[in-house]
């Protein structure tokens, strides 16, 4: 077989497998999910799924050993900075922002600590999984600390004794809370993103690549659209589209056997509260349909 197959690397088990995994097959790839492998041959299409800790990732890409990747915008720029300083090629292209794997790279310390600002840790031991990234906010910031590298359970070293701060990734709070820390500085702001190597040359495979940036796009899009339907009295229709919400160029449909009524159907960017439903109803509407929206392609 000397076909070219596109190779993408997702992480094998963690947070991000199974969203990364769902988005994929609904851009139509066939994915056989034998996670113990570390190499599946997409059925339907000439594309190669890796399975690696998503640590490997950004290096995997950087190297153009895989042409794409799905990993955190954290895992993303702490690797740059640490291939960077010891003069490894660190270059990527960022493809699209991923609606997962939301969360922050924050500062925080004991809550019995006074905390002001971040003047407040100089001269003080933060553990961290992000050294690179620790290490340039700090510089930014003119504040010197003691970097202590961990690379698991973050949220104890403080009360083991190891660190006087801890910088590490929050997404509800919950174990910050449970650890007694309290969130001090939001560092970074982070989601899955998709990641491409440099330079991929012309040709089938970025053809291949910008077909699943369309749809892979489109999933987002519907995902976050619903389809809305309603019947209203033909006098309140002007009124009715003005509270759809984020609703373009909605379809005015005739109702049988009523010329006082009219069908509406409308796709919405933007969440439908029951609040909008009840002012829908408020203005005459009735029958009011919100459904969820499988694919999109505009
Ligand atoms: O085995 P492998 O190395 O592949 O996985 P991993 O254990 O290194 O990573 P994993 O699966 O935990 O996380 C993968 C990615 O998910 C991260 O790099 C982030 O981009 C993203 N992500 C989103 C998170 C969180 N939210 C998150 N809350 N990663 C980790 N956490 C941890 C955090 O470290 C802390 O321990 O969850 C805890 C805090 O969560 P809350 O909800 O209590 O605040
Ligand atoms: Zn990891």
């Amino acid at each position: 077989m000397n076909e070219s197959r596109l190779k993408i690397a997702v992480q094998r088990s963690g947070r991000l497998s199974d969203a990364t995994l769902q988005i994929l097959e609904r851009c139509g790839l066939k994915i056989n999910p034998s996670k113990n492998k570390l190499i599946t041959h997409v059925k339907n299409m000439p594309i190669d799924i890796l399975f690696v800790r998503d640590d490997d990732i950004p290096g995997l890409v950087m190297e153009g050993f895989v042409d794409l990747g799905f990993v955190g915008e954290n895992t993303m720029q702490e690797v740059s900075l640490q291939r960077a300083k010891f003069g490894e090629n660190a270059l990527f292209e960022n493809l699209i922002k991923l609606d997962y794997g939301h969360c922050r790279l924050s500062l925080a310390t004991p809550e019995e600590n006074q905390y002001i600002n971040i003047r407040s840790l100089e001269g003080s031991r933060i553990a961290t999984s992000y050294p690179y990234l620790l290490g340039e906010f700090l510089k930014k910031e003119g504040v010197s600390a003691k970097i202590v590298h961990l690379t698991g359970s973050v949220e104890v070293a403080p009360r083991a004794g190891l660190a006087d701060a801890i910088c590490d990734l929050v997404s509800t709070g919950v174990t910050l809370e449970a650890n007694g820390l309290r969130e001090v500085e939001v560092m970074l702001r982070s989601s899955a993103t998709l990641v491409q190597r440099m330079d991929i040359a012309p040709g089938p495979d970025k053809e291949l690549i910008a077909r699943l940036i369309v749809r892979i796009k489109g999933v987002i899009k519907a995902r976050e659209s619903k389809y809305i339907m309603l019947h209203a009295p033909l006098d309140k229709v002007d009124a009715i589209i003005d509270i759809l919400p984020g609703a373009e160029k909605p379809t005015i449909l005739p109702l049988a056997g009523s010329d006082k009524q009219v069908a509406i159907h409308a796709v919405s960017t933007e969440t439908v509260f029951w609040e909008t439903m009840e002012s829908l109803k408020k203005l005459g509407g009735s029958s009011i349909l919100v459904l969820p929206i499988e694919k999109m392609l505009e």
